[in-house]
């Protein structure tokens, strides 16, 4: 239940920035003034080791509006986002990169999409500010995605975001789910689009992801349309992968029966044992983790242990 009254949650994911939080949470209340309305930001500190925690004290002892936690424990980025969203009390909810890439004065663009009609409008990095490694093979992520999802978006894991509350309330993000956030609003049946947004170059701290997130965007990928979508129900996977499994192999072990029957010498052929042996173990392999992920799906709704609470009474 959104809070009546607060028409918009800024949630702000942050771990080790410190030296930006200042900044940014200017910014951001200069932003959210001029869409008009109540408003509140909260933090969502990672378990930082910089001092982010005494910097969201001094934001939340300066203004009441400004919320948040301290993790225990670094638990990831989806973690955060899920805490903020569980936390958020207003209508609308805004999220956005700590570190100041995200410019809080496009906001007015993302709530005129919002008042357009969208669900969940995300931002689009149109000339991103990072280096090419992290640009290319982003391009080819938000190309593979689009075309599995059925819904072209050019910057999937931008982390500039506004959500109508509906949407924040049903999805469920976990492990490292946020990279395919609008494609899990998008199967659920929400309208998703995207604008374009100035990206900045980051001015303090380092990035936090490295060239892993590519191989673990595409596993989230198949994880996401795994629990997601009608069409992928785990015994209709399982079962026809099963089921042309056992059609090949048995073939294949009929057509060696009949040429043992007429007295085909028959000889041995390691590669070939080789192949079957690793393609089976692959499946395998798969299969294990897509079970894993129903399972984590099941728990998705876990708490994580907060250390610090700012400007908040319930339990968080
Ligand atoms: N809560 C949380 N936030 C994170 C984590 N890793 C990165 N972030 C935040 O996610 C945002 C984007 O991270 P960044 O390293 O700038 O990614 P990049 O801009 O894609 O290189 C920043 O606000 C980070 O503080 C994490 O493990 N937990
Ligand atoms: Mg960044």
């Amino acid at each position: 239940m959104s809070t009546p009254g607060i028409r918009i949650t800024a949630v702000v994911p942050a771990w080790n920035e410190a030296e930006s939080l200042p900044e940014l949470q200017r910014e951001l209340a200069a932003a959210l003034d001029a869409v008009g309305g109540p408003w509140e930001v909260l933090y969502i500190d990672d378990g930082s080791r910089d001092g982010t925690d005494a910097v969201v004290e001094r934001l939340a002892a300066a203004d009441p509006r400004v919320r948040g936690v301290s993790f225990r424990g670094n638990y990831g980025k989806a973690a955060a986002l899920a805490t903020g969203f569980r936390l958020a009390r207003g209508a609308w909810i805004l999220t956005l990169d700590a570190d100041l890439q995200d410019d809080p004065a496009e906001l007015p663009r993302l709530v005129a999409a919002l008042e357009g009609g969208l669900d969940l409008v995300s931002g689009w990095k149109r000339r991103r500010q990072d280096p090419f490694s992290k640009t290319f093979p982003s391009k080819v992520f938000n190309l593979v995605t689009s075309w599995v999802v059925g819904l072209r978006l050019h910057d999937f894991n931008c982390g500039f975001k506004l959500y109508r509350r509906e949407v924040t309330e049903a999805i469920q993000v976990y492990g490292e789910l946020h990279r395919v956030l609008p494609a899990l609003a998008h199967w659920q049946g929400f309208r998703v689009g995207e604008v374009a947004v100035h990206h900045r170059p980051r001015r303090h701290g380092r990035s936090k992801f490295g060239v892993s997130r590519f191989v673990n965007g595409f596993l989230d990928l198949l994880s996401a349309a795994f629990i997601s979508t009608s069409a992928l129900k785990p015994l209709h996977v399982f079962g026809r992968i099963g089921g042309v499994c056992l059609l090949v192999g048995g073939g294949i072990s009929l057509w060696f029966f009949g040429q043992w029957v007429i007295g085909t010498p028959m000889r041995t052929r390691p590669l070939m044992l080789i192949g079957g042996w690793l393609l089976l173990t692959g499946l395998q392999f798969i299969l294990m983790g897509l079970l894993g992920e129903m399972i984590a799906h099941m728990r998705a709704h876990a708490d994580y242990p907060v250390r610090r609470r700012y400007n908040l009474d319930e339990p968080a």
